[in-house]
């Protein structure tokens, strides 16, 4: 990992999958300098010790940030949803001023956190990575996805965007809605989601964020046997890899 020590520049610890793309599209929306550090996640990177110290969960997103807002010469960031909410706060964007807009953004915020994000995570595992093809694992998380993805639907009935103007909250859910077909999902199914979907994707920094670093990304990777290893044979207290 490389150290930096300019100005008001933000370093973002990566990999192209659902989580960074946050990151990344965030970024382009607030128009801030940022720099890449790769962590490749099929390798094994997340687990270092430099890395740690960034993110102590061994997971991509995390931040730097040089030049933070309260004056401190670093500060370090994980968790995306942190992250987004961070930078909303550093630059006063894509996070509601008015307290009822605020708290249904951050509701949002969360329940990308704790229920798309992680139930999407499932269903990619058990439909693509997983060695052994389980019926019911695969079933359960399409099904979950479906549910949430109604969830969604119902939310933007009357709204354009999940806190009403656009915000971190859709900032977050996106990528996740980007890769429905690995959740077994069809737009069609969800019209608003899917106007939704397609009025975000539509937005330049939104492109350009899903883009970063794409060359770097191998899908087979996280199938291989080192991938495998890496990504689902640890546990808290694994030998050296
Ligand atoms: N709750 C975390 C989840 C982060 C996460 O699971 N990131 C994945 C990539 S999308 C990762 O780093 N996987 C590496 C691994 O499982 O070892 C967040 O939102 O930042």
């Amino acid at each position: 990992m490389s150290q930096m020590d300019t100005g008001d520049e933000i370093e973002v610890f990566y990999w192209p999958t659902p989580n960074g793309f946050k990151v990344t599209i965030m970024l382009e929306e607030l128009a801030v300098p940022y720099r890449i550090s790769p962590i490749d996640i099929t390798a094994g990177d997340q687990y270092s010790d430099e890395y740690t110290d960034v993110s102590p969960n061994n997971r991509i997103p995390a931040i730097r940030d040089y030049c933070p807002p309260d004056g401190r010469k670093v500060a370090t960031v994980f968790e995306s949803g942190a992250i987004l909410l961070y930078l909303a706060e550093k630059y006063g964007k894509f996070l509601p001023e008015d307290f009822a807009l605020r708290s249904a953004c951050l509701q949002w915020l969360f329940w990308q956190a704790g229920g798309l994000g992680p139930m999407g995570g499932q269903a990619h595992h058990f439909r693509l990575y997983a060695r052994e093809k389980i019926d019911y694992a695969i079933d359960r998380y399409t099904t979950e996805c479906n549910r949430l993805y109604g969830v969604m639907e119902r939310r933007l009935q009357e709204r354009e965007f999940l806190a009403d103007e656009y915000s971190i909250a859709d900032v977050a859910c996106l990528p996740w809605i980007y890769r429905h077909e690995r959740q077994g999902q069809k737009l069609e199914d969800f019209p608003r989601l899917q106007r939704w979907y397609q009025t975000l994707m539509s937005r330049q920094p939104v492109i350009k964020g899903l883009a970063v670093a794409s060359d770097l990304r191998d899908d087979s990777a996280f199938t291989s046997d080192r991938g495998r290893e890496v990504l689902f044979g640890r546990d808290s207290d694994p030998e050296e890899t």
